[in-house]
């Protein structure tokens, strides 16, 4: 049986989330890198496949599917069996995970790339409301783990993998991630996850080497 395919960028959030989650399920992918400097995700082929232009996209066998949210929710149901933690099929718990999968598509990624990452990658300082923005979601995640271990309970779920994708980028918050205990708690609790390292170091490392660029620029 042919490996499900995932056209992805280096360092992207939403990819890494979907790759953690097959990882998460031992499904293997078959990776299709684009270049986001090459605007590889605007070419002819790729708009054939994503007319959003966007990554990830997943394609098994004639099926084609994007969103990673989306991909997550179809890779738990293909290989995660009867029932699994990941997605739960009780009602209540699988709306507790859609709640913050939303959250995360609406607010918390949103957040993420418009007020901390572009602001950091085109070193533009941010204004009073984008620090309050960033502040605010930090703290919602930091809140909702006050007295549990998983965003939604005592089991990881497929939020927390998404989720967690997102909350990397506080490698580039300067402000004081300490303020933030339970968040970073949990963050410490999805890194030593067997698959964390191999799927987010090219980010780790593609952020610290932007870094080292930008404090050699103001130098
Ligand atoms: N809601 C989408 C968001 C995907 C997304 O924002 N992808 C970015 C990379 S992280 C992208 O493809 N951007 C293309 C561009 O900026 O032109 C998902 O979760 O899959």
């Amino acid at each position: 049986m042919a490996n499900i395919q995932v056209y992805y960028f280096m360092g992207s959030p939403p990819c890494r989330a979907v790759f953690m989650t097959a990882k998460a399920l031992g499904v293997p992918l078959e990776l299709k890198e684009l270049k986001y400097v090459n605007s590889d995700h605007h070419k002819p082929e790729y708009t054939k496949i994503n007319p959003d232009q966007i990554v990830p996209t997943m394609i098994d066998g004639d099926f084609i599917l994007g969103e990673s949210r989306a991909i997550m929710r179809y890779l738990v149901g293909k290989y995660g069996g009867e029932d699994n933690n990941l997605y739960p099929r009780d009602l209540k718990k699988r709306a507790e995970v859609d709640r913050l999968l939303d959250y995360d598509l609406g607010i918390f990624f949103k957040v993420i790339v418009e007020d901390l990452w572009l602001p950091f990658r085109d070193r533009i300082p941010k204004t009073k409301q984008q620090e309050e923005k960033i502040v605010k979601i930090f703290t919602r995640i930091d809140t909702l783990l006050r007295d549990k271990n998983f965003l939604t309970g005592d089991t990881m779920t497929i939020a927390d993998l998404s989720i967690v994708a997102s909350f990397t980028v506080e490698l580039v918050y300067e402000g004081d991630m300490s303020k933030f205990p339970n968040a970073m708690a949990w963050y410490k609790r999805m890194q030593e996850l067997p698959y964390f390292k191999e799927v987010n170091e090219n980010f780790y490392e593609w952020v610290n080497k932007v870094k080292k660029l930008h404090a050699e620029m103001s130098a």
